[in-house]
């Protein structure tokens, strides 16, 4: 029979004969026991069949059923191997089923299989167990008194009404022949709702072996009963945000930012802006942050092959793809979820219910130290705000996460996922001398590509007049030797002021460990007296793998360098053109430019209104544990392990077909 797990809550009951579940094996011990080792479960069962064997035919109610120790001197000879093993002995508080109500104690020998004594106790009340304790529940919701107590207060539903069990203390009304319990009342308003902050006015004593209500005593004040209080105070994780929406507005340690959405970008954050408390006002971050574009330009150089390079923002859409988000399957913890609202090609509007996900975790150390003479030290730990959205782009899922961390940092994580791209093998086509792919399962292979993203910046740093600065940490140019460079030790950091449109289209450099300073010129650090800045750290920026001239290189502009920075225009937002579908790249198209247009205007970008667009990426050659399902880049193959949850379609689902796990049923994977 399997353990009985539904009537006491936080217990797992186990019947007699029971010992060949998972459950009992764990429990049972496998050696001769400890003399100190609590009661196993077959021994509670054999003292307990032998005091109901003595009690017949009267029935015992068990209050405890538990280990009687060896006396101290016994025990201790047994220790130092001066005396034999203690027999195991059972100790049990029972009370007689019967008006009687009659306590006894009794002791067990286990390893003799007998009782050893039987003692009557009068005129005590053994502890009240959680079996005794919901008893009051159960008697106090059906008992019309205490019904009629509830109507009073506005309560029809008994099943919102929560009793508290309680120990009497002493009540004068009634003495030993009855073992009591008071009932302290309190209103549940929903699943989630805590109680306690919604007492009632009335008090509840029962019987409880008798299943009785005595009395319900309801306190009068000036003759009236006392409203419940209503406001409802939280504690769960569901209900403690340490963030504030206000519509689409966000507030977080001190940042705050407007989160909009829309079907090409998806996610835009807007106007961020963080408190500053040494000057008492919201600095200006950002006017605003988008993914803008991204391409997946394949690998895989024979014919028909050379097609596939998925831009899947501009071809597709972001926000069209954006899948509807389930709690439990794609976040934990305390949630705020936004949707989107779209539209299908009738026109009729269609929502994407938990599009974004908003919520905080712990990011670790954000600073330590320690005075090395005295052992005195400080150390903070760091929180991210984290903004979300996942896509399914036919076989890929990408999540876009945007992170915000204490010390002001921002930055934009991507997790790759979902399924490759496939294609089969002639039998005649050996997968060993083709570089272009790897065999992922017979006759399946997946082709190399790169997924180059494309988040653009539009910077408000401390101002709308911004400037990049590019930094390279470089040696010094003075010779060894030299009167400047004795030593040969001296390098500093190269900063080179980007200074128009061309000169904003810049790649990374590995070997100077390239960054980027977004200043404010006008803005002098009081205490440097440099301007404020926010850098640009990004060194996952590969490079577009597809020759110069190709159709790939053509029609994706944007991936051909790292960062462009141009002056700001309004609605000027995608870098390979409004139009990416069968776009051609060509210069100068009347209606379709790209970014590489708008750099060739080569206008100014020093102290101005200026956008950033930041390429980054990863080159992938697929490995065969990428197959069927691809852990999250770059995390090693994890096929050994099981879904946590399968995430079914249902009816609701929303108007796009593609958010495959979307507003479906959550099944527990019963494997776990
Ligand atoms: N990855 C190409 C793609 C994306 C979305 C829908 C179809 C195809
Ligand atoms: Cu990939």
């Amino acid at each position: 029979m399997a353990p009985d797990t539904n009537s006491i809550a936080g217990y797992t009951i186990f019947r007699e004969g029971d010992y060949g579940s998972a459950e009992a094996a764990a429990v049972i011990p496998r050696d001769i026991p400890h003399p100190l080792d609590q009661l196993s479960i077959v021994e509670i069962h054999a003292a307990a069949k032998l005091i109901r064997e003595m009690a017949a035919p009267k029935t015992p109610k068990f209050n405890c059923i538990t280990l009687r120790e060896p006396p101290k001197l016994q025990y201790a000879a047994y220790r130092q191997g001066r005396g034999s093993r203690p027999d195991r002995r059972a100790f049990a508080i029972i009370i007689m089923q019967d008006d009687s109500g009659q306590v006894a104690e009794v002791i067990v020998n286990l390893t003799q299989g007998k009782i050893e004594e039987w003692k009557l106790v009068k005129d005590v009340m053994p502890t009240l167990t959680l079996e005794d304790l919901d008893l009051m529940e159960r008697i106090s919701r059906k008992d019309p008194r205490v019904i009629e107590a509830c109507r009073g207060l506005g309560i029809t539903d008994m099943s919102k009404v929560f009793i508290d069990g309680w120990a009497i203390g002493v009540d004068e009304r009634w003495g030993l022949e009855r073992r009591l319990q008071q009932g302290l009342a309190y209103y549940r308003n929903h699943e989630l709702d805590n109680q306690y902050a919604h007492p009632l006015d009335f008090t509840v004593v029962a019987d409880t072996e008798r299943e009785e209500v005595l009395s319900v005593d309801i306190r009068y004040v000036n003759g009236e009963r006392t409203a419940i209080p209503l406001a409802e105070h939280h504690y769960l994780p569901h209900f403690i945000m340490s963030f504030q929406v206000n519509g689409n507005e966000l507030s977080w340690a001190g940042y705050k930012m407007h989160i909009g959405f829309n079907y090409r970008e998806g996610i835009v954050l807007s106007d961020v802006r963080m408190h500053d408390p040494y000057e008492g006002r919201h600095r200006p971050l950002f006017n605003r942050i988008s993914v803008a574009e991204m391409v997946v330009p394949y690998g895989c150089p024979e014919v028909s092959h050379h097609k596939k390079h998925a831009f899947d923002l501009g071809e597709y859409g972001s926000g069209y793809m954006t899948n509807s988000l389930k709690l439990g399957c794609d976040c934990k913890g305390a949630i705020h979820y936004m949707d989107a609202v779209l539209c299908t090609g009738k026109g009729d509007p269609a929502v994407i219910k938990n599009a974004i996900c908003i919520h905080e975790e712990d990011n670790g150390l954000l600073y330590k130290h320690t005075d090395c003479r005295d052992g005195t030290g400080v150390s903070a730990r760091d929180r991210k705000l984290i903004i979300s959205q996942i896509i399914t782009a036919a076989n890929y899922e990408y999540g876009f996460y945007h992170t915000f961390t204490l010390d002001g940092t921002y930055k934009l994580e991507v997790k790759l996922t979902g399924m490759l791209n496939t294609y089969c093998m002639h039998p005649s086509e050996q997968a060993s001398v083709n570089p272009y792919g790897t065999i992922v399962a017979p006759t399946i292979i997946a082709q190399n590509h790169q997924h180059l993203f494309s988040l653009r910046i539009d910077p408000e740093v401390d101002g709308r007049n911004n400037t990049v600065v590019q930094n390279d940490a470089v040696e010094s140019v003075e010779a060894l030797g030299s009167a400047e460079n004795p030593y040969g030790n001296g390098f500093y950091c190269q900063k080179t002021p980007l200074r128009t449109a061309l000169e904003g289209a810049t790649v990374y450099r590995h070997e100077t460990g390239r960054t980027w300073d977004i200043i404010n010129p006008s803005r002098l650090n009081p205490i440097c007296k440099k301007p404020v800045g926010y850098k640009i750290v990004n060194n996952s920026c590969p490079s577009l793998l597809a020759k110069t001239n190709s159709v790939v290189w053509k029609r994706a502009a944007f991936a051909r360098k790292s960062l462009w920075v141009l002056p700001y225009r309004d609605y000027e937002l995608y870098p390979a053109g409004d139009y990416v579908c069968q776009s051609t790249g060509e210069d100068n198209h009347p209606h379709n430019p790209t970014i590489q247009d708008w750099a060739n205007r080569n206008e100014n970008i020093e102290n101005t209104d200026i956008v950033c667009y930041i390429q980054f990426g990863l080159t992938h050659f697929p490995r065969t544990e990428d197959f069927p399902i691809m852990p999250v880049e770059p995390r090693n193959p994890a096929l050994w392990v099981p879904p946590s949850s399968l995430c079914v379609d249902d009816k609701s689902r929303n108007a796009f077909p593609q958010t495959c796990c979307s507003s479906g049923e959550l099944k527990d994977n019963p494997k776990l």
